[in-house]
């Protein structure tokens, strides 16, 4: 009898080896590595609080550690296989991002461990899109890009036969698990040496900067990876003294007492060398821009009431910024009435806690006193983080990194059929998050 390797190991062996793998291949996001850990000691030396606090959630050795990376995958039937790969990483498809709404052809999951437990253990995930090819008008381009992508497989033989393995009852060994990890580097790795000619490539990236970036490569280069900054605004304002070029804003809500969501900025993608094929069989020199880092910072999880609230607040920052206002204070001024002590958030119902107990209860005590009893100190509540990507943000990632501004005209992404063509349902990150404070209060007044 073996013992197979647990999920959350696979993952936090994936996520070093594809680190490393980043860190090689990109030197900038190497350099982005070293000032989010300066920043991050920094933070640490001057609140003790807060050092004590990781200290306590066992966070402190992680603190630096990529928090996510993405994708970008050229059909469903792709991403059914890559769904597989993750599940055996205890990665499973948390929420559905429609990008078409911004102008993007993509629709988006992420995979991410599920569980607290999970999510202490290692809380890598990816940011995972689809390719829409129903925005290339020209057909015979749109037909060539299809093809292109259903001849391809971006799975070596290797991998597809570990990955059969792995999901086999017994799982995966030790070593076993190595193999796993280094066969799929394969897919997730750079390829210097496009599967296009110049030609094509170019008429790809007329049709969209996007398609040319999922359909001219043998497979889905990661495309950042993201640590977690403890205090984004510095990191963002230090990126140009360290000779890495910051996109302009921080997405997401503003500098908050009580951070909400997610904030998150990147440096703008790299030119890169690679070949292009040509019909007399020499390569020929070009260069593609896809490749960049990213840092974030996260807050408590929203209520459906909450996300509302902010939804609303992010599009009057937008009307703020349209007539003219600068960046900064558009936001500031449309998030002014977002209440921002958690005691507000929890009295409206606008985030999510967890509660535990503070010493004994009352005899008697019952969940309809839960406020009372936080009140009266018997009870402390503490925030959810937000553990999910947000729409309006993913595309300005995405923007920034794509040099210019091509915005297609494309109808509302189904839900549906992405779940159909995955074949699985994806899950609701709100019922996570709900679930997650419910179980807490039904181990308070067990
Ligand atoms: C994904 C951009 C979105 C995020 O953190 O919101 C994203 C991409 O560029 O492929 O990663
Ligand atoms: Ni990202």
């Amino acid at each position: 009898m073996r013992t197979p390797e647990p999920a959350d190991d696979i993952r936090s062996e994936f996520a070093s080896a594809i680190s490393e793998m980043y860190r090689a291949e990109v030197p900038a996001y190497g350099t982005l590595i070293e000032l989010v850990e300066d920043i991050n000691a920094e933070v640490l030396a001057r609140d003790e609080q807060l050092e004590q606090q990781l200290v306590a959630s066992s966070g402190l050795e992680r603190v630096n550690a990529e928090r996510h990376g993405a994708i970008r995958l050229g059909s469903l039937a792709e991403l059914k296989t890559m769904a597989r790969f993750f599940r055996i990483l205890g990665m499973h498809p948390v929420g559905y991002y429609d990008l078409g709404p911004a102008g993007l052809p993509v629709q988006s999951t992420a995979f991410r461990p599920i569980t607290p437990a999970a999510l202490a253990a290692n809380p890598f995930r990816m940011f995972t899109s689809v390719l829409n090819l129903e925005g290339i008008a020209d057909e015979k381009l749109r037909n060539t890009a299809s093809d292109l992508i259903d001849n391809r497989s971006i799975f070596s033989k290797d991998s597809l036969r570990m990955l059969d393995l792995a999901e086999t009852g017994e799982g995966l060994s030790k070593s076993e698990t190595n193999e796993f990890v280094a066969t799929f580097m394969e897919t997730f790795r750079w390829h210097s040496d496009a599967s296009v000619g110049l030609q094509l490539y170019e008429e790809l990236l007329n049709a969209h900067r996007l398609v040319a970036d999922i359909v001219s490569f043998q497979g889905p280069h990661i495309n950042h990876l993201t640590p977690r900054t403890l205090d984004i605004d510095v990191a963002h304002a230090t990126m140009s003294k360290r000779g890495i070029t910051p996109k302009e804003t921080i997405e997401g809500p503003p500098k908050r007492k009580c951070p909400i969501l997610l904030r998150q900025t990147s440096f703008m993608a790299l030119s890169e060398s690679v070949n292009f094929p040509s019909s007399n069989g020499a390569l020929r020199p070009g260069s593609h821009t896809a490749r960049f880092g990213e840092i974030e910072q996260r807050g408590i999880a929203l209520t459906p009431k909450g996300r509302q609230l902010y939804d609303l607040a992010l599009k009057k920052s937008q009307g703020l910024l349209r007539e003219g206002g600068s960046g900064h204070a558009a936001l500031s001024m449309a998030f002014a009435g977002f209440p921002d002590t958690h005691e507000d958030l929890r009295k409206r119902d606008l985030g999510y806690f967890e509660f535990s107990a503070l010493g004994q209860l009352p005899s008697g005590a019952k969940v309809e006193d839960l406020s009372q009893l936080i009140d009266e100190g018997f009870v402390r509540a503490d925030p959810i983080v937000y553990e999910d990507f947000l729409p309006v943000s993913a595309a300005g990632i995405f923007k920034s990194n794509l040099s210019t501004e091509q915005n297609l005209d494309l109808s509302v992404g189904s839900e549906q059929s992405f779940s159909e063509g995955l074949g699985m349902a994806l899950i609701d990150p709100f019922t996570l998050y709900q679930n997650q404070s419910n179980e807490s209060l039904r181990a308070l007044f067990a």
